[in-house]
């Protein structure tokens, strides 16, 4: 059966942000006891062995806190430690492919940033479980991401989306807030969490200002 998830706040790991292997670790971790929901691997920086090493070790963490881990792109990664889910963006294996490889069973997540995206991503209810929408704001962590959408973008995609929708791109704890006024099921992120000083603070704070909205 496909597990439940929730999407409230989403953890993008990159490990280059968090300084290697030992450290994407102890942020992981550190998120989790914070208050994440979510947890997806995203090293664009890696080759394919320390994707698979981090993922087979972040497995066991994200089952003790019942929080579903989902890998960027990396089909093959998924299927070879037993991951939750894949995410995919537009440039990656089609959302149907990716189903045919993992089965029934796993989560699939799409990358949507404009109106056009959203239609096709619409048309794929049954294959694709949640769309991310953005970026939100302009970010140094995608730097061939599309153009900011902005709250005002956000907020349409999210009202016209017919599937749970997480929000991403240049989402930190000062702007947590004003993002959630545009209704997204949950806040996805990378740096606001792996480059915080206290990743269980800055998840812990970052889920209190979701539990507000
Ligand atoms: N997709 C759209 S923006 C983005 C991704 C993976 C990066 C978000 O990183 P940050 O550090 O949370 O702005």
């Amino acid at each position: 059966m496909r597990p439940s998830f929730d999407l409230s706040l989403y953890l993008v790991l990159d490990p280059v942000q968090c300084g290697g292997h030992a450290a994407a670790l102890a942020v992981a971790r550190a998120a989790l006891e914070g208050g994440a929901t979510i947890l997806q691997l995203r090293a664009p920086e890696w080759h394919k062995r320390a994707w698979y090493e981090l993922a087979r070790d972040l497995l066991p963490l994200t089952r003790a806190h019942g929080v579903p881990l989902i890998i960027n792109d990396q089909v093959d990664v998924a299927l070879a430690v037993g991951a939750d889910g894949v995410h995919v963006g537009q440039r990656d294996l089609p959302a149907d492919a990716v189903r045919r490889l993992l089965g029934a069973d796993a989560i699939i997540g799409l990358s949507v940033a404009d109106r056009a995206e959203l239609d096709a991503a619409n048309a794929l209810r049954g294959t694709v479980d949640y769309l991310g929408a953005g970026p939100v704001y302009a970010t140094p962590t995608k730097t061939d991401a599309s153009a900011p959408c902005g709250i005002d973008g956000l907020a349409a995609l999210v009202a016209d989306a017919c599937l749970p929708t997480v929000a991403i791109g240049g989402i930190q704890t000062h702007n947590a807030a004003d993002v959630m006024r545009a209704k997204p099921a949950g806040l996805a992120v990378v740096s606001a969490i792996c480059k915080a000083a206290d990743p269980r603070d800055a998840s812990r704070v970052l889920r209190e200002i979701i539990e507000r909205a």
